[in-house]
């Protein structure tokens, strides 16, 4: 049986080609997607395109375009088999991670892509991780998706979309998943990681979307000879709700006594602080040496090995649900779309 699949494209470098005429890019018109690529006809899925409008530079993305987005799959969500979103490759860890969170009970494959190099160039990267993607969405056996999350597919490697991180502005293979393994790899043929791939519990519990995502979270990146008064006044800015805190390695920060009570003072304001660590792979241990166990002491959260994509946008998505502190609290510590290995 054929599948059908929803293309949504948001914008970026993927949907660009170059103008004959005045050689500046332009946007491509996916609706002449099997014009450009008839190759597609002999896929087994039926296809069909929307546009998000305006459609954007990614780097001017917002979290309510990701709430609109969300919306849009729940609102096609019955009529198709998969979704895959076309994205600009900078922020689209970001977009793909938020997307997890709010699409609850998804039984469904939705498979984010994008290119380096725009599609109606000779040398783009984009026709095959469109066609690749367009694949994997309408992959099923025995009647059920193989991939019923969210995804990004990028040069060869299926990936855990909230275990992303854009990695490269240069190469092709931009992306990478340091510390879940990819759930599929192109060659020859597509060949899956089972075992690695999230099934949902019970497939008839219906989608919901989140309605909202919380404003409030910054990112703070350690560095030696962070600034006393420059931690304090981000730390107090008002409306400020939870931090993204950028550890060295396994989840150490100075011990000074002026760093440790600035943070501690923030946490007994209400303010989450998710401890992450600066390095691409590996897990926060705050237990390890003492520049972790203060932390831990104080009441900073371990993020474990999540991303700074992953840690932003769960905390939006939690806090946006306005639940207890010692339930938000719980939530943070708990790996709710395979965000976390514990
Ligand atoms: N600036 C572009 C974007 O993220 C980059 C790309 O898609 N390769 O929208």
């Amino acid at each position: 049986m054929r599948s059908s699949i929803l293309i949504i494209y948001t914008g970026g470098t993927i949907g660009m080609q170059t103008d004959a005429e005045t050689g500046v890019l332009i946007p491509f018109d996916f609706s002449g997607i099997y014009d450009e690529f008839p190759s597609l006809k002999r896929l087994n899925v039926d296809i069909e395109v929307i546009s998000m409008s305006p459609v954007i530079d990614s780097s001017n993305v917002s979290p309510d375009n990701w709430l609109s987005l969300a919306n849009l799959i729940r609102d096609n969500y019955a009529r198709y088999d998969g979704f895959v979103v076309l994205h600009g490759t900078d922020t689209m860890s970001y977009t793909a991670s938020a997307l997890s969170f709010l699409l609850e009970n998804l039984s469904k494959p939705v498979v984010f892509t994008g290119s380096q190099i725009p599609i109606g160039v000779l040398r783009t990267d984009g026709r095959e991780n469109l066609i690749t993607a367009i694949e994997i969405a309408g992959t099923r056996i025995d009647g059920h998706p193989v991939v019923p999350e969210v995804s990004l597919y990028f040069q060869n490697r299926l990936f855990r979309a909230n275990r992303t991180t854009k990695r490269s502005a240069e190469a092709l293979n931009a992306f990478h998943s340091y510390n879940y393994p990819p759930l599929a790899e192109v060659g020859v043929n597509i060949s899956y990681n089972f075992p690695a791939i999230h099934r949902p519990e019970t497939s008839s519990a219906e989608l919901q979307v989140a309605s909202h995502l919380s404003s409030g979270i910054a990112i703070i990146k350690l560095f030696p000879g962070i600034d006393e008064g420059i931690l304090r006044s981000i730390l107090s800015t008002s409306g400020l709700r939870a931090v993204v805190l950028e550890t060295f390695g396994a989840g150490n920060a100075p011990t000074s006594e002026w760093f440790i009570r600035t943070l501690a003072e923030a946490i007994a304001r209400g303010i989450h602080v998710v401890n992450v660590t600066q390095c691409g792979d590996g897990c926060v241990a705050m237990k390890l040496y003492e520049t972790g166990l203060r932390l831990q002491e104080i009441g900073v959260l371990s993020g474990y090995d999540m991303t700074t994509e992953a840690a932003v946008t769960k905390l939006m998505y939690v806090l946006g649900k306005e639940y207890s502190p010692t339930e938000a609290c719980r939530l943070l510590r708990t790996s709710l779309r395979g965000e976390i290995t514990l």
